[in-house]
């Protein structure tokens, strides 16, 4: 991948940054109802913190196939507290929002990131809000709300069609005045893809090099994990027992130079990649 790049405003350990997940809803498919109220939330996203997370990435909407939207005001109200408190202690937070009055609200109790799973596509206002505060953007490839995303996960190419529709993200990302080294962009893994369209794009993960932006991934606990590890009967491994493969493919992208991942145990990939850091370092520089 391109050298680590830096973006402006946030936390540049010169090495891959631990995005730890905190999703405030009832319904994810990892953690669904673990931390839907707030104290709960916040407690969990410090405990991330204590684990060595860089940024805590606070959701109030699943994402998980088939997942039907929350009301505007039930996401506000799970996700304010949560951004306002740890941005208080002093954590760096990202909002994990495809809606502008969520990101607009989130930016105002702190938050120094956007991510938006739909990367300008899902409200008219996103980029525009993402310009003028000047926060952050994480912009992720989309073809199209939960409800019936995988229906659309259909491509001759994944890799080339991905990097080409990302690119025309990008580019309205930019016609809204977006800071350039602002973005960082996000395959989208499990989002229209099927579980081989994720491994080929890991499999080709450089050839994202061309848009020239740092890229952050996220693939903690993600189904085809899951497929991957089944049992002998074909029953998936769960959610929960999928952290170790997530650590594997932590030492993958860390390797890889790759800006970011997303995980929702923020310690074991911080382990993977202080052994990558260790590992890349010359014979003779000191432990
Ligand atoms: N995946 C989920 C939610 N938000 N944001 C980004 N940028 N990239 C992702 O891959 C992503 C995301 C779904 O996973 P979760 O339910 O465990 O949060």
């Amino acid at each position: 991948m391109n050298p680590l790049p830096a973006v402006p405003g946030l936390p540049q350990p010169g090495r891959t940054l631990v995005v730890g997940v905190v999703n405030v809803t009832p319904d994810s498919f990892s953690d669904g109802g673990e931390w839907l109220e707030p104290s709960a939330a916040i407690s969990h996203g410090m405990e991330l913190l204590a684990e060595g997370a860089d940024i805590i990435d606070v959701g109030g909407e699943s994402t998980r196939p088939g997942a039907i939207r929350p009301e505007v005001a039930e996401e506000l109200r799970r996700v304010l507290p949560v951004v306002r408190e740890l941005a208080a202690a002093g954590a760096c937070v990202s909002i994990d929002t495809m809606r502008t009055a969520v990101a607009e609200q989130a930016i105002m109790a702190g938050a120094r990131v956007v991510n938006d799973v739909s990367g300008g596509k899902a409200d008219a206002g996103m980029l525009r809000l993402v310009a003028e505060s000047g926060v952050a953007y994480v912009c992720m490839h989309w073809r199209g709300h939960s409800e019936d995303m995988q229906s659309r996960a259909s491509y001759d190419d994944v890799v080339v069609e991905v990097i080409a529709e990302l690119a025309s993200q990008l580019e309205d990302a930019d016609h809204a005045g977006v800071a350039a080294d602002k973005v960082i962009i996000d395959p989208g893994f499990g989002f229209a893809k099927t579980g081989e369209h994720n491994w080929q794009l890991l499999q080709r993960l450089d050839e994202f090099d061309v848009l020239r932006r740092p890229m952050l991934v996220g693939v903690s606990r993600k189904t085809f994990l899951g497929r991957l590890l089944a049992d002998a009967d074909g029953s998936p491994r769960p959610p929960k027992q999928r952290d170790d493969a997530t650590t594997a493919l932590t030492t993958v992208l860390a390797l890889r130079d790759v800006w970011g991942v997303r995980v929702h145990s923020a310690r074991a990939s911080r382990d993977a990649i202080a052994v990558v850091q260790r590992l890349l370092k010359t014979p003779n520089s000191s432990a």
